[in-house]
């Protein structure tokens, strides 16, 4: 089989990426690995910035998504007995974002590439992609127990931070930096109505916590909790009193969750990486195959979406034009944005979370930097902005 764009991992970075090719009338195949099912359960990201609810609307993804998706103005901060509100609108010029989870994002492109869209195969598993300094690089993968070769003009890396694509750039090319956090997330759905209206973000002595939501029925909730911890350890009521204890910080004495039942518990790895160059001669990397980011800033899902849009475009031009100045600019127009979504995840997490190893120092440098967000619009503002993200366009805006 050859396509002219060798898609590998339909999440939501591969899925997109297909979704755009295909509106501009470039072949491309998906190769996936896992089945339909467990793509579209995967529990994860549930933020949109604004440039990625306008992308998903462009390529007719968006019906959905614009009768359930919740629409969001701002966070709330909890902190030092106080809690805070940040608002969006005000200082990003109207942007603001969308709680609209990455299954439901996943399930409507699945829906339209199988409909509308060029291959998508579920259960093909890649193990290499060679020759990408050839004119046709290789990529080859079993399903249903066959052997198969796909060659492709280009491939596009979407496998995700345990993927093979990053193997094809040589040794002597690739860079790679890397942190990992001294804790991790145990993350939960619950069958609960929301905490509050919009997200919370509280920094306690007990350690992070996040009150999110799926649904006006459903929370999605999460707890600092130690690297190596086994969610076995973690009975719901286990659960449901840390929420209280942690995010009961400047709310009245014997304030309460509301409780349901928790139907699913996971624990999460917080780590920052990135990988350069995000493309080696005819292969590109896009997604968590590129670069991964802790959750505390929302952006994991969102730096997915930006990249392929880049990529989309690119393309797009190459197959209108015969230029490559787009797919030649990619890594660097994609790194840029990489690493300041890098920075302001890192800077959401150690301004937020209690580091084992944390000093009362350190503590108060935390409690300073919240103060500042709390009484400063110019530090409100950087946040703001870093939290609906920036559109896409040639480099990152100077605002
Ligand atoms: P994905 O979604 O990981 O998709 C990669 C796809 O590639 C497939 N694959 C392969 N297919 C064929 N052959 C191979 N050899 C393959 N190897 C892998 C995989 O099965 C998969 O379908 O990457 P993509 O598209 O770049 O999207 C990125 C986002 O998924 C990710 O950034 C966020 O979800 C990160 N993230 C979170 N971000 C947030 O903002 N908030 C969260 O709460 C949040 N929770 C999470 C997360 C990431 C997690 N991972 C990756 C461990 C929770 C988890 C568990
Ligand atoms: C989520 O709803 O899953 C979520 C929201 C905000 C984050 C991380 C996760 O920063």
């Amino acid at each position: 089989m050859h396509t002219t764009i060798g898609i590998i991992g339909a999440g939501p970075a591969g899925l997109l990426l297909a979704r755009l090719l295909h509106r501009a009338g470039i072949d491309s195949v998906v190769l996936e690995a896992r089945d339909r099912s467990y793509v579209e359960h995967r529990q994860r990201a549930g933020i949109l910035e604004q440039t990625t609810v306008d992308a998903l609307r462009a390529v007719g993804a968006g019906e959905r998504m614009d009768r359930e998706g919740l629409v969001h103005d701002g966070i709330e901060l909890r902190f030092g007995g106080r809690a805070h509100r940040i608002g969006f609108p005000g200082p990003t010029g109207g942007r603001s974002v969308m709680l609209y989870a990455q299954t439901e994002v996943v399930k409507d492109l699945i829906a339209l590439q199988l409909t509308e869209g060029g291959p998508l195969l579920f259960g093909a598993q890649v193990h290499s992609v060679a020759q990408a300094d050839g004119a046709r690089p290789t990529v080859r993968y079993t399903r249903e127990s066959r052997e198969s070769t796909l060659t492709c003009d280009y491939v596009v890396g979407c496998d995700g931070f345990h993927g093979v694509t990053r193997n094809a750039i040589p040794a002597a090319v690739l860079r790679t930096y890397e942190r990992t956090y001294p804790y991790s997330w145990l993350g939960v759905l619950a069958e609960a109505p929301p905490v509050y209206e919009e997200l919370i973000y509280a920094h306690s002595e007990r350690g992070f916590a996040l009150a999110s939501m799926r649904s006006p029925s459903v929370s999605r909730l999460y707890l600092q909790v130690p690297n190596g911890t086994d969610p076995v350890d973690w009975s719901d009521a286990r659960i449901w009193d840390e929420l209280d204890a942690r995010l009961a910080i400047g709310r009245a004495p014997g304030w309460k969750l509301a409780r349901g039942p928790i139907t699913t518990k996971a624990v999460l790895p917080m780590r920052s990486h990135v990988t350069e160059p995000m493309r080696h001669e005819r292969v590109f990397l896009a997604g968590d195959a590129a670069h991964i980011v802790p959750p505390t800033g929302a952006k994991g899902l969102n730096l997915a979406v930006a990249d392929v849009l880049v990529l989309g475009e690119a393309f797009t031009e190459l197959h209108r034009t015969g230029s490559t100045a787009l797919l030649d600019a990619y890594s660097d127009t994609g790194l840029e944005r990489v690493w300041r979504a890098e920075h302001f995840s890192y800077f959401m997490t150690t301004t937020l979370h209690v580091d084992p190893d944390q000093s009362t120092f350190d503590t108060r440098l935390q409690l300073s930097q919240l103060a500042r967000l709390a009484a400063s619009p110019h530090a409100a503002a950087e946040l703001a902005h870093n939290y609906v993200g920036a559109p896409i366009g040639r480099g990152l805006p100077r605002d």
